[in-house]
């Protein structure tokens, strides 16, 4: 038994090696591999198994199922969590530039106030 959780008599089966955690070097574990349908004997890591537009190695980094387009089964698909993961990265960097536009905006319009009182034409 290997640290990629395959027996030797599985994994000679399989092709893959039982000296090697990751056989066909797609940074994926065999056993990851096997578990969920891929094939630890090609480099599937930019394969989209399960069609959710996102790649067998980015569901392994994030510990979701690349054979599943949802799968925690939340009836929120896989790339609608994507989605939404990425809208939060975006709101967190967007917040504070909506603010400080804002700021820049409030003291755009008070001078332009303080100009308009000082000058009315
Ligand atoms: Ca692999
Ligand atoms: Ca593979
Ligand atoms: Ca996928
Ligand atoms: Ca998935």
């Amino acid at each position: 038994m290997m640290r990629d959780g395959l027996s030797n008599l599985f994994e000679y089966k399989k092709g893959t090696s039982p000296l090697d955690p990751d056989s066909d070097g797609d940074e994926m574990l065999d056993g990851w591999e096997v578990d969920n349908d891929l094939n630890p004997t090609i480099k599937d890591r930019w394969h989209d198994r399960d069609g959710d537009f996102i790649p067998n190695v980015i569901e392994w980094a994030l510990n979701w199922k690349p054979n599943s387009a949802d799968s925690n089964r939340d009836n929120i698909s896989d790339t609608a969590m994507a989605g939404i993961a990425v809208a939060k990265i975006i709101a967190v960097d967007l917040v504070p530039l909506c603010v400080s536009l804002r700021k820049r905006l409030k003291t755009k319009i008070r001078k332009i106030k303080i100009n308009h009182a000082h000058n009315p034409w």
